[in-house]
């Protein structure tokens, strides 16, 4: 059941399309104090809270403070606060079982027991909002509701749940054909390379520097004769420069947001002086979204967005403050007071948010300061593009992915998990955030593997494929200036060969799962504890996954390690995919178990009764036939699947002859029907 609770008067979101009716009287479990914008919940000590999207630590989120604010933060820590989306979705489960959302688009506050253990309290920063209380059977039940409440995830074109490299650097086409053509060579399977920055002229959004990529239409074509992709980046904001049309347009007809004079508000992002347009305005939105025609029709069939929390690097009203103050430091004896604050000048240029109370939205013809719908900007930039491709490409999936976003943009696009490091710990911070994600309707998602920041190991980016290969988007990316880590640049090149080649023979199961956790308001990526609410042991572990109908993962995330514990709720097979191309099995009972994974061992667990369709695999998606199958299977008494699977760029995904249902008895023996 939901019900929906109005304070105040919300600024619309647009999260929710078919809002339930508003409810008055008491908020069930809550205590609502309006005084201080507060909503609290005294936890019993074994309550577990999932959800909050994108966020640092653990799957359950108790222990920690969290704040939806959607912030350009390349630091993912344990202390951190903030990331780049705002996911106010949070699920309790434990003597009560309820969701909560807050439809709220300022800064939030999620303290989970950070301030006193038992205590759950968010706090809003005004007092305008939407909450909804969602209760259900179980914490599926309630995901799923809330799911279905914020409408159906978007669907990539199935060239997209191939393997993508990218890295912040490649200059040119030479650069970018090398990164195919070793590939291609090595046998290691492509689908995309994605394109940073450095494609544009200058920095310009919709532009192509003619030098670099001459001809840009024949070099996508060539390489999509090679069935790869080429996936350019559009930054949110809009360099400022005379002659440049998109700039000169937008300013004409007033889609930049301003100052409160009505003057444009212009920030420095890459281009140096840039103006963001006014996503939260219809007609700015649509003006924007028009652009990505430019690319459109050179061939370009994906995208990812950046920079749009937004990410500001200074304005040129605080820059031109901040040299004025440092004057004032010049021949004085800077103790570590003065020092610190004159490094603190310097440092509090970028993402300022006091430069978020600088400028103007026009909402419907209403004028709203940036930072009561900061949460906002990401998501309607997305929307922007998203809305556009159904305007200009109506028959065909356009993939899209964003780094900042909010409820609700998950119907026009999926999200990548942002400025990540090579670090050990980032791979289970990935695993962790996928059921989070899942829960908010971002079932398009995965992190840069191998690491964005940061020297990467051979080791690290190999455990972090093992990891990668389930993950709906499957996207090797790294920082400028960071070592190189494409596949092709490590020694043992049969490992890698090995791991990415089984995301390929794995597509049937992934991508039969993804679609169905779409059409059917599901996660694809749930902690233990969902499935198994029952087992004391399950509910509490942080380190494995349920993938889809019939998998368990588990993935080593530990530098040097040679396995790793893994707790098995009931029995299962053990399936060891080799880099040799065999593959042992063994059936486990329920319990702890110490699991053997060498470096270039792919390890998952098949749950009783289920079987898991794979291909022979390929060098590519179009390459792979979804109609030849091979089955993992754990079969005891007799196991079902129900495989979803269509052409992968039709849009008729709701056609029932896409579904088919594939039985295998104890002998063996499979029939489809
Ligand atoms: O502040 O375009 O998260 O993936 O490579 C850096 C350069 C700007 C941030 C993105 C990252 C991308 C980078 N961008």
């Amino acid at each position: 059941m939901i019900r929906r609770f109005v304070f105040g008067e919300m600024i619309e979101t647009e999260a929710i399309l078919e809002k339930p009716q508003a409810e008055g009287g008491a908020v069930p479990f809550l205590c609502v104090d309006e005084e201080a914008m507060t909503f609290s919940y005294s936890m019993e000590d074994s309550d577990r809270v999932y959800g909050l999207g994108e966020n640092v630590r653990g799957m359950n989120k108790r222990g920690w403070i969290y704040e939806s604010k959607c912030s350009d933060n390349p630091d993912h820590q344990e202390d951190t606060r903030a990331l780049y989306g705002a996911h106010n979705f949070l699920v309790v489960d434990g003597k009560e079982q309820f969701g909560i959302f807050l439809d709220y688009p300022g800064i939030l506050t999620f303290d989970v027991g950070y301030t006193r253990r038992s205590e759950l309290k968010i706090t809003a920063s005004d007092w305008n909002l939407d909450l909804y209380v969602i209760t259900g059977e179980n914490v599926k039940d309630i995901v799923k509701q809330f799911r279905h409440l914020i409408g159906r995830s978007f669907v990539v074109p199935m060239w997209a749940f191939g393997y993508g490299q990218s890295r912040w650097s490649y200059m040119n086409e030479d650069e970018v054909r090398e990164v195919a053509n070793k590939h291609r060579q090595l046998g290691i399977p492509l689908d995309s390379v994605y394109l940073d920055i450095d494609y544009m002229e200058r920095y310009k959004d919709f532009t192509l520097n003619d030098e670099a990529f001459p001809e840009f239409e024949k070099f996508n074509e060539e390489m999509k004769e090679q069935n790869i992709h080429l996936v350019p980046i559009i930054d949110a904001g809009v360099k400022q420069e005379e002659g440049y049309s998109v700039y000169e347009e937008g300013l004409e007809k007033g889609y930049f947001c301003k100052k409160e004079d009505g003057t444009p508000f212009v920030a420095a992002v890459w281009p140096g002086k840039a103006l963001f347009p006014d996503m939260l305005n219809k007609e700015a939105r649509d003006w924007f979204g028009d652009q990505y025609k430019f690319l459109l029709d050179q061939g370009v069939e994906g995208f990812w967005n950046d920079m749009n929390e937004p990410a500001i690097f200074y304005t040129e009203d605080r820059l031109n403050q901040v040299m004025e103050q440092l004057g004032e430091y010049k021949g004085k004896n800077l103790d570590l007071n003065l020092f610190w604050e004159f490094k603190g000048l310097v440092n509090g240029l970028s993402n300022n948010v006091d430069d978020y109370t600088k400028f103007y939205h026009n909402m419907n013809g209403k004028k709203i300061r940036h930072d009561r719908v900061h949460n906002l900007f990401g998501y309607n930039m997305t929307r922007a593009a998203g809305e556009a491709f159904e305007r200009l490409e109506p028959d065909k999936r356009i993939l899209m992915f964003s780094r900042s976003s909010y409820i609700g943009m998950h119907r026009y696009g999926g999200i990548w998990m942002g400025d990540n490091k090579s670090w050990w710990s980032h791979i289970l911070m990935n695993l962790r955030m996928l059921p989070s994600l899942n829960m908010c309707g971002f079932l398009y998602t995965g992190a840069d593997l191998g690491g964005f920041g940061s020297d990467t190991t051979e080791d690290l980016v190999l455990r972090w494929l093992a990891l990668g290969i389930f993950t709906p988007l499957m996207r090797n990316h790294a920082a400028l200036g960071t070592r190189v880590q494409e596949a092709y640049q490590f020694e043992d090149v049969d490992g890698f060969r090995h791991i990415i080649g089984l995301r390929y023979k794995l597509l049937p199961y992934l991508y039969s799962e993804y679609m169905k956790a779409v059409l059917r308001d599901e996660m694809m990526f749930r902690p233990l504890a969902f499935d198994y609410p029952e087992d004391a042991r399950a509910v509490r572990v942080e380190d494995q996954l349920l993938l889809g109908d019939g998998l368990m993962i588990a993935p080593v995330y530990e530098q040097n390690a040679e396995g790793r514990y893994v707790y098995l709720p009931e029995r299962m097979k053990l399936v060891r995919f080799k880099k040799d191309g065999s593959c042992e099995e063994e059936i486990l009972e329920a319990g702890d178990h110490y699991v053997d994974v060498a470096l270039t061992d792919v390890v998952v667990f098949v749950r009783p009764d289920h079987l898991i369709p794979l291909s022979k695999g390929g060098q590519c998606v179009a390459d792979v036939d979804f109609e030849d199958l091979q089955y993992l299977s754990f079969v005891e008494n007799e196991a079902v699947y129900e495989y979803y699977h269509d052409d992968g760029y039709e849009k008729d995904y709701e056609n029932p002859a896409h579904m088919c249902v594939i039985r295998m008895e104890k002998d063996g023996k499979v029939c489809r029907e």
